[in-house]
């Protein structure tokens, strides 16, 4: 029977996979084991997030992760969840994590993808029972299949992304993806254990009055970002800052707004990671007619050169993200 081209809210997640690969005639199944490996791995950490309280999984793990920053017991426990779940199914042959210095192989030597994620962002919030996010980023491979997985798999740059994607673990969980045609998000339905269709073909508004940032840090931007939000001010916008960029960005894609991360003398190359927060983000964001700059480009086209590297974060609204650059551009 025919396929509707946008599936009715309510279809679930495995109904709609099947679905967008039918209608892609090159689609041979493995992306889309692969997108259900990681929707499995986003089951469990809703568990694991949900209870944190419960069974002393707040605080601090007592140990550091490659980026210097204690980690959280749930940092280390989503980590665990999403390489056993990307291991088992057999479709990722290598991974880099946010909480893992160097490539993570997983043996899968014959897997066509490389996933870079962020297993748990914005974890420091779960403590006082804030939103957080896992945020994923899919390339195929261009090492050859059965050979080992290389770093240059890693470092195709932006537009090689052939799917990305986030978990909210918020009110209610979301995993919101693309695959470069349209950006559907999924709300998790506890007693079904599945993700619903509840968002078909995401678009996000053409300009907003919403602007996050961290105002701790207004001190230290440069000129144009300063006076940037002094018109936001002006014009009175409201300032809302959650704190973690999945819950920012995600409020700001559905209501239109802009986030920003600039470069401080704390982090001059601000603070974000591209790999595994800005590439992935920026690749939903131009889906769903959003733009996603640093001060001199589009995240898209920042050529990476090492696997943790951050980048200034300006992403949002067009007419938002335009404005600004025209401050930058001065
Ligand atoms: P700051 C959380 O650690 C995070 O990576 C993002 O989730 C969040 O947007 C940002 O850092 C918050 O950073 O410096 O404002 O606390």
């Amino acid at each position: 029977h025919p396929h509707p081209m946008v599936l009715p809210v309510g279809t679930t997640l495995d109904r709609y996979i099947m679905h967008r690969q039918y209608a892609f005639a090159f689609a041979t199944g493995e992306l889309s084991q692969l997108l259900r490996d990681i929707a499995l791995a986003g089951k469990i950490v809703h568990r694991e997030v949900n209870r944190a309280g419960l069974i002393d999984l707040t605080g601090e793990m007592g140990q550091e992760n490659v980026q210097g920053e204690n980690q959280q017991k749930l940092d280390v426990i989503a980590d665990v969840r999403f390489r056993r779940a990307l291991t088992f199914g057999g479709e990722v042959c290598a991974l880099i994590s946010e909480e893992e210095e160097g490539i993570i192989f997983t043996g899968n030597n014959n897997g066509k993808y490389v996933v870079a994620i962020d297993p748990l962002d914005g974890s420091s919030n779960i403590d006082v029972n804030v939103s957080i996010g896992t945020i994923f980023s899919i390339y195929r491979r261009i090492s050859p299949i059965g050979t080992e997985p290389t770093f240059d798999d890693f470092m195709q740059g932006g537009q090689e992304q052939v799917a990305a994607g986030y978990i909210l673990f918020g009110s209610s969980t979301m995993l919101v993806y693309t695959t470069g045609h349209s950006v559907n998000g999924f709300t998790y339905d506890n007693s079904l254990g599945e993700f619903i269709l509840s968002h078909p073909d995401i678009k996000s508004p053409k300009d907003g009055s919403i602007y996050s940032y961290n105002d701790g840090n207004l001190n230290d931007f440069s000129e144009p970002i300063s006076k940037y939000l002094a018109s936001c001010r002006e014009r009175q916008y409201s300032a809302r800052y959650i704190g973690s960029l999945v819950a920012d960005f995600h409020r700001n894609l559905l209501k239109g707004g802009i986030y920003l991360y600039p470069s401080t003398p704390k982090n001059p190359n601000g603070k974000l990671r591209l790999l595994y927060e800005c590439y992935p983000l920026a690749f939903i964001a131009g889906v769903t007619g959003c733009l996603a700059v640093n001060d001199t480009e589009a995240i898209l086209n920042i050529k990476p050169a090492s696997m943790h590297q951050r980048t200034p974060f300006y992403i949002g609204a067009p007419k938002m993200v335009e404005e600004l650059m025209e401050y930058i551009k001065g």
